[in-house]
C-alpha cells in the first residue's frame, strides 16, 4: 500500500480527554473513529490489526478441532424466556421490537441460540463430542463504556462452545480450550495468565479468565508469582497431558477479586510471593453442564437409549478488545509497538522524498514491488514530507519493521531498522531473507 493511498486520518495531538493510552493512540493514527458512546467504527489500520487477530485466534481454534460457523447479531427473545435470562440479563441486553411487534434482541452473548440450534439436529451421542465457534458482533449496553475498544458496547467477540456426554468428556474440551487460549496468547506475544474466577450472569462452578497484567486493567487479581514461571513448553515436551497442564495451573494461587479471600491468600503465598496488580481479561472461559440444555430441553439418548441433557460450556475471547489491550502491554513513549504476528504492514519503506530530488522515491517504488512478489506487505511512504515527521508517523503506526532510503543507502545497501535495534546498512537479498524468517 502506498502511504499516500491509504485512508488513516491521522490526528494532529494525543486526544487527552481519554483517560488511558490505548485509546489516545488508537483514535490518534486514525485506528477508529467513535459513532456513539461505547460504538465504534474500525478504520483500514485498526481493522486490518483486527483481522490479523482474528485470524490467529481462529486457526488455533481450529487446531483443537473446534469448527466455525456464523450466528446472527439479532435474536428472538423466546429462547431466552426458556433459559431464565430475558429477565435475568436485565439492562445490559439491547432490547427491540421488529415491525410485527415481536421482542428481538441483540444478542450480547450465544449460549440460547447455539443450544436451541444443537437440540434441533443432534439426538444421540454418536455425534459428541463437538465444537462449535463463531466470531460475532455482540452487543452489551455497559453503564460505562469506557476505555475505547476495552469496554465497548458493541464489541467483536470469538465464542465457542462445546457439547458432551458426560462431565469427564465436558472438562477435557474444558482443557483443550485452556491449552489453545495459551497458545493463541502465546502467538499474540501476550503472556496471558488463567486466573479462577467467578461465573457471573453465564453460570456454572468452572471458571477462568486469561488476564494480561497492566496497570489501566479493571480487574484486580492477587496471584503467587510462581504462576508467570510457568512455560507452555513444559507441557508440550512431556506427553501433553491437558489434564495435568490445568492442575499445574490450577496449583498455583491466582484469582481475580470476585474470588479473592485474604486469609485463603496470606496462608496459601508466603509474603515474598504475594503479587496484587491490575490486569486486562482478554477471555474467558465456562463450564456449566447442564446449565442451558435441561431449560432449553436439548436432550441425546446415551448409550443406554436414555434421553440426558449434554454438559456445555462457552469460551470467550474478546477480538476486539485485544487490539486495544495489546497496545497497552507493549507501548512505550507513545510508539504503538506491534508484535510482528499482527503488525498491520511487514515493514515501512520510507524514502527522503523533495521537490529535487525523486530518486530514494524511485528506489523505494522498485524495492516495494520487489517485496510484493514475496507476499510481503508492506507500506511505501511516498509522502513528500521531512523525514523527521514521517520517522514521528512510523513511531506512531508501530510497524516493526523499516527500510529507510537516504543518505546512508547507497546504491544497493539500505538502512534496515528492526524495533528497538540498531539500525544496519545490508543488500535487499539480507533484507528479504530476514522479513521472510
Ligand atoms: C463465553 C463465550 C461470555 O460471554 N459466553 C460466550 C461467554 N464470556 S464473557 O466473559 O462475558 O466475555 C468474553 C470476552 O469478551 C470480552 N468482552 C468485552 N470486550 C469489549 N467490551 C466489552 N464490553 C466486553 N465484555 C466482554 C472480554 O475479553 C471477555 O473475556
Amino acid at each position: 500500500m502506498y502511504l499516500s493511498k491509504l485512508f488513516i486520518p491521522i490526528l494532529k495531538d494525543l486526544p487527552s480527554d481519554e483517560k488511558i493510552k490505548s485509546h489516545q493512540l488508537m483514535l490518534k493514527a486514525g485506528m477508529i473513529k467513535q459513532s456513539a458512546a461505547g460504538i465504534y467504527s474500525w478504520l483500514p489500520l485498526g481493522f486490518k490489526v483486527m483481522k490479523k487477530i482474528e485470524q490467529i485466534v481462529r486457526e488455533e481454534q481450529n487446531k483443537i478441532g473446534a469448527q466455525e460457523m456464523l450466528m446472527p447479531t439479532i435474536q428472538s427473545s423466546e429462547i431466552w424466556k426458556e433459559s431464565g435470562r430475558y429477565d435475568d440479563y436485565g439492562d445490559e441486553m439491547l432490547r427491540i421490537k421488529d415491525r410485527q411487534g415481536r421482542e428481538m434482541l441483540y444478542g450480547p452473548t450465544n449460549e440460547e441460540l447455539i443450544t436451541e440450534i444443537f437440540r434441533s439436529s443432534v439426538k444421540s451421542y454418536k455425534l459428541l463430542p463437538q465444537m462449535l465457534y463463531h466470531i460475532q458482533w455482540k452487543f452489551r449496553d455497559e453503564i460505562r463504556p469506557r476505555f475505547g475498544v476495552m469496554r465497548c458496547r458493541e464489541f467483536y467477540m470469538k465464542d465457542a462452545y462445546s457439547f458432551d456426554l458426560n462431565e469427564e468428556d465436558a472438562k477435557n474440551s474444558y482443557n483443550k480450550m485452556f491449552f489453545s487460549y495459551l497458545n493463541t496468547f502465546n502467538r499474540l506475544e501476550l503472556k496471558a495468565i488463567p486466573m479462577s474466577a467467578d461465573t457471573g450472569p453465564i453460570g456454572g462452578d468452572l471458571s477462568h479468565e486469561f488476564i494480561i497484567l497492566a496497570d489501566t486493567g479493571e480487574s484486580q487479581i492477587y496471584a503467587d508469582k510462581k504462576i508467570f514461571d510457568i512455560r507452555l513448553d513444559n507441557f508440550k515436551n512431556e506427553k501433553l497431558s491437558l489434564d495435568k497442564m490445568r492442575k499445574d495451573f490450577s496449583s498455583i494461587y491466582a484469582v481475580t477479586d470476585e474470588k479473592f479471600n485474604e486469609k485463603e491468600f496470606n496462608s496459601k503465598v508466603s509474603k515474598d510471593n504475594q503479587v496484587k496488580m491490575k490486569g486486562i481479561e482478554v477471555g474467558h472461559i465456562f463450564y456449566f453442564g447442564e446449565k442451558y440444555s435441561s431449560k432449553l430441553n436439548c436432550l441425546i439418548d446415551d448409550q443406554n437409549g436414555k434421553k440426558i441433557a449434554v454438559k456445555m460450556g462457552s469460551y470467550g475471547i474478546g477480538v476486539s478488545r485485544l487490539v486495544g489491550a495489546i497496545i497497552e502491554a507493549k507501548y512505550q513513549n507513545n510508539i504503538m509497538k506491534w508484535p510482528q504476528s499482527i503488525s498491520p504492514y511487514e515493514v515501512a519503506i520510507i524514502p527522503n522524498i523533495s521537490k529535487n530530488n525523486r530518486e530514494y522515491l524511485k528506489k523505494g517504488i522498485e524495492i516495494y514491488n520487489k517485496l510484493k512478489k514475496q507476499n510481503i506487505d508492506a507500506l511505501l511512504d511516498d509522502v513528500e514530507e521531512n523525514m523527521a515527521s514521517k520517522f514521528k508517523k512510523h513511531d506512531l503506526i508501530g510497524i516493526p519493521h523499516q527500510i529507510i532510503l537516504g543518505a546512508k543507502s547507497s546504491n544497493d545497501k539500505f538502512e534496515f531498522k528492526e524495533i528497538d535495534k540498531k539500525s544496519e546498512l545490508l543488500t535487499l537479498d539480507q533484507i528479504l531473507s530476514k522479513l521472510l524468517k
